[in-house]
């Protein structure tokens, strides 16, 4: 559930803001986003830009929630006066008003003097507070109730906000979520600008010292960002040193008179299945059903650690490596490819497979953190959209785009539209012809002939893409990926070692300075390894640099100014992948914000700071009551669901009972410490260069990545920062998170009667808890192991029950761009479904609740609570 402008990472390219979030971008372990949860598979991480699955869940939720910028959070620290709509207001206040049950030492409402029940249904209290005031008035211009909801509750439920909220012209993607996401960056923005410094006393205390220290490392970064002239003058030229060691690495990666630029990874017996030129027209449009792909990838890929579990015997080999070693391949320097391949993978670009270090949910301690190796992604979000020729051939134009730019092997910023430059071609180029700027001879004076360069680069760039392509069938299904057992196949390192002959593995790992070495490594699809071999025989080498390269080229471009081509490039891209009008300007207030708001950037900066302004006072023992009562009415509930038996209700009541509940924020880092976290910000330079504070950013997560390899995780981590719209569960660590940045209006405020808590943010916490007991998360034990912990016949009747609600949710459908019906592949989004399910624990803990507790009434809703 959850649609947050930040999501995408895998398909970095997919979201606008996607690549704002560059330090983890093109890496695994991303920040999630929002779907909340995925229940199957990813931890936590919600929403993407999902176009059929935010519906769904829109519909589940929005509704619910529908709000927009209110201040009400503003307020929440103030005592709130609860009043009677009498006239006589203030006298009656005690009287009328119902206590909460809060557990917090403040209560939001005044105690009540009556007893509950004591005639009060009769004559209900209003609750007039500004926050009460405030949300009435917000859930009354969501509604539409000239709709009779008995006959179309969608409409009913979000009629009035969908009439005053347009797509913003700069996102694929706009509900409540992501508007609460753009109140939280207001919330922050106030701080990177320098208003609301609380830190201006002149108590000179170590915290204040190191408060100080951090705003200032916040604000350079951030400064860094928006300052687009400086990042625009200089042009290419950061990215190239990184291009330039991958020429070094393995080799040039332009060869014009190679013979064959067309042999790459086609598999296709008729050739016009391999031809995609010209397939492309204005008037594409990206298919709905691709973008659920787009969706369920970026979301599995988030939450990469769950969706990778399940106990399989390690009896079986990876592959037969005696028939798939060709010459071709045997000639190629497995040094030089591990060197790339390191050399990419510590700068977060993915490149032909990859490495996770994770919670070994298979073994016997699901918190030791070991090696997986898994299928690498590309530049389209999906395998499903390399089928898609005017994808394909819109992409194969960007990826041409890229390398015409990145062959230049001088530096780029001489190079853009300056005449003089061309003289500074360095005579050892291997490049045979210039191409820039209306020059019309290269340093050999030999006239230059830009069609033929034109013409040669596309063809590298298709040979790229096909490349890419060949990878991306290679790889599992994302279905097959979502089912622990699947994608769990662990090997002895050793062993998996020797099947890797085209690098060097132990050589890989130890330019990571690792110092646990793995003695096993788990692989999500064994398969891909075989098939990787092959394509890299019949790959020359030229076309695997020109790979890497725009490997780099698209994770990078991100740093660039928007007007160096490369950056424009991608750009392109991700707007027809996101469906934005062509030449959409860019909010970069929006992604200088998003790239500040980084989990694996300076993220936990601006959560200090966040949590500190919004989410203070008793929010937190709010909060955790709201789900621990959820959990009360879960386990309560399990002793009576008819297809369950006594063995499997009991071990379902353990796992509930032993589920870990995060609220608000991490302690590590400690981000209630100023000088915590200034100590874990220690080793990150933040300086003027936006494009170098990346390259550090991105480094550094990825060493600390690789320092955690065999050890036990750090149960004070989380995966997403306290600002960040969104929530998880992570089976391997029998955890639900719930980042303060959720914990606002319209999901929470500690100010709110308890329905609306328990309604709001009620659905979001039971949508979380639910996922441990979904069709992938009832595959992890209470302590996180992929153990089968049910009866059989428990476990068959789930499967039943699960398969009828994914033929319910795939008779649901939402109209494509062409007018006609899609529907929803409920097998696809089982796990959500069954997430969204929990709502009815939320129902059951306040109906609990409010038989010892009553709260008053909202103003002007004719509604019951
Ligand atoms: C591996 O390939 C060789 C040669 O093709 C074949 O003789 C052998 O039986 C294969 N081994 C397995 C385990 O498939
Ligand atoms: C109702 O609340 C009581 C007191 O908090 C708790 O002990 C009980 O488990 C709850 N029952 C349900 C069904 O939630
Ligand atoms: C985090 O820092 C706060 C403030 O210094 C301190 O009170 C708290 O104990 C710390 N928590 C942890 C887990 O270290
Ligand atoms: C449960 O099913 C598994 C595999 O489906 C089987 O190996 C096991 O023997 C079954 N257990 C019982 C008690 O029937
Ligand atoms: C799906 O829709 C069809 C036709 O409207 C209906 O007959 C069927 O019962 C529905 N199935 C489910 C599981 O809701
Ligand atoms: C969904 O999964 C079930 C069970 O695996 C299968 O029978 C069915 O064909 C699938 N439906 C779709 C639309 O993929
Ligand atoms: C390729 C390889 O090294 N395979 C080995 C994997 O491990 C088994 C048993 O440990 C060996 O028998 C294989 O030769």
């Amino acid at each position: 559930m959850s649609a947050s402008s930040d999501q995408a990472e895998t398909a970095p390219l997919l979201d606008p803001t996607t690549d704002a979030v560059p330090a983890h971008a093109d890496s695994h372990r991303r920040s999630f986003l929002f779907r909340p949860s995925r229940g199957l598979t990813m931890l936590e991480k919600i929403l993407t830009a999902l176009a059929i699955l935010f519906l769904l869940l829109a519909a589940t939720f929005i509704g619910l929630f529908a709000g927009t910028n209110h201040q009400l959070g503003k307020e929440r620290h103030r005592a709130p006066v609860t009043v009677t709509a009498s006239p006589t207001g203030q006298h009656g206040a005690t009287s009328t008003v119902i206590a909460t049950t809060t557990v917090g030492k403040q209560r939001p409402f005044p105690g009540p003097t009556g007893k509950p029940g004591d005639g009060h249904h009769d004559h209900p209290e209003i609750c007039l507070t500004k926050e009460c005031v405030l949300l009435a008035s917000n859930i009354l211009s969501s509604l539409d109730e000239s709709v009779d909801p008995c006959h179309d509750f969608y409409s009913f439920a979000n009629g009035g906000w969908l009439k005053s909220h347009s797509l913003p012209a700069d996102r694929g993607v706009y509900g409540t979520f992501t508007e609460v996401q753009d109140e939280n960056r207001k919330v922050i923005l106030g701080i990177l600008e320098g208003k609301n410094d609380h830190s201006a006393g002149s108590d000179d205390s170590e915290e204040e010292r190191a408060e100080r220290a951090n705003l200032k490392k916040l604000r350079t970064g951030y400064a860094a960002c928006m300052d687009v002239d400086r990042i625009n003058a200089q042009g290419t030229e950061p990215l190239l040193p990184l291009i330039n060691e991958i020429k070094d690495i393995l080799g040039p990666f332009y060869l014009p008179t190679h013979p064959s630029l067309a042999t790459v990874g086609s598999t296709a017996q008729d050739p016009t299945e391999d031809d995609w030129e010209g397939a492309y027209t204005p008037t594409y449009k990206v298919p709905e059903e691709l973008r659920v792909h787009a969706e369920l990838v970026a979301d599995a890929r988030k939450s990469f650690k769950h969706v990778t579990r399940a106990v399989r015997p390690a009896e079986q080999h990876v592959e037969n490596r005696s028939e798939v070693q060709s010459t071709e391949a045997k000639k190629r320097d497995t040094e030089a490819l591990t060197r790339a391949l390191a050399f990419a993978h510590s700068r977060s670009v993915e490149a032909l497979l990859g490495f996770a270090i994770e919670g070994d949910a298979g073994g016997e301690d699901a918190q030791v953190q070991e090696l997986f190796m898994y299928q690498t992604s590309g530049g389209l979000p999906s395998k499903e959209y390399y089928e898609e020729k005017p994808i394909l051939d819109f992409y194969t134009a960007v990826v041409a785009d890229v390398l015409a730019e990145l062959a230049q092997p001088t530096p780029a910023k001489k190079h853009v539209g300056d005449d003089a430059n061309d003289d500074d071609l360095d005579a050892e180029s291997w490049w045979p012809v210039g191409h820039k700027g209306g020059k019309d001879k290269g340093k050999s004076g030999k006239k230059i002939d830009r069609k033929k360069f034109v013409k040669q680069v596309k063809a590298l760039a298709k040979d790229v893409v096909r490349f890419e392509r060949a990878l991306m069938r290679a790889g599992a299904d994302i279905e097959d990926l979502f089912n622990p057992t699947f994608a769990y196949n662990p090997y002895p390192f050793n062993n998996l070692s020797k099947e890797l002959s085209f690098m060097d593995l132990p050589a890989y790992i130890s330019t990571f300075n690792t110092r646990n070495f793995p003695t096993k490594i788990v692989v999500t699809h064994p398969p891909y390894i075989h098939s990787v071999h092959k394509i890299l025989s019949r790959t020359p080498d030229h076309v695997l640099s020109a790979y890497f390269v725009t490997r780099f080229g698209l994770s990078y471009s991100t740093f660039l100014g928007p007007q160096t081509p490369v950056r424009r490039a991608t750009r392109r891209l991700q707007e027809l992948l996101q469906g934005l009008k062509p030449g959409t300007p860019e909010d970069r207030q929006l992604f200088c914000q998003a790239y500040v708001d980084s989990p694996r950037g300076l993220g936990y900066l601006g959560g200090k700071e966040f949590v500190d302004r919004k989410f203070a006072g008793n929010s937190k023992e709010k909060a955790e009551k709201v789900i621990y009562d959820i959990i009360d009415a879960f386990k309560a509930r399990l002793p009576s669901v008819p297809w369950m038996d006594k063995e499997s209700a009991k071990a379902a009541q353990g796992k509930a009972e032993t589920m870990l509940v995060k609220v608000g924020y991490p302690t590590s880092p400690n981000v209630s410490s100023a000088i915590a976290l200034e100590r874990y910000f220690a080793p990150l330079t933040i300086d003027r260069d936006f494009f170098a504070n990346g390259l550090r950013t991105r480094v550094l997560a990825e060493t600390r990545t690789w320092y955690t390899l065999g050890k036990q995780r750090d149960r004070g981590e989380w995966e997403m920062v306290p600002q960040l719209v969104n929530a998880y569960y992570s089976p391997p660590d029998g955890e639900i998170v719930f980042p303060a940045g959720i914990l606002q209006p319209p999901f929470f405020s500690a100010a709110w009667p308890d329905y609306l808590n328990y309604g709001a943010f009620g659905s979001v916490a039971a949508h979380e808890l639910s996922h441990a007991f979904d069709n992938t998360g009832a595959q992890y034990d209470e302590r996180g192991r992929l153990r089968d912990w049910w009866t059989n016949s428990t476990v068959k009747a789930f499967k039943e029950k699960a398969q009828c609600l994914a033929r319910q949710y795939s008779n649901y459908t939402i109209e494509g761009p062409d007018g006609k019906p899609v529907h929803i592949n409920g097998n696809l989004t089982n796990g959500e479904d069954l997430g969204d399910s929990g709502i009815t624990f939320a129902f059951s803990a306040w109906k609990n609740l409010s038989s010892s507790v009553q709260n008053a009434k909202l103003p002007g809703l004719k509604y019951t609570e």
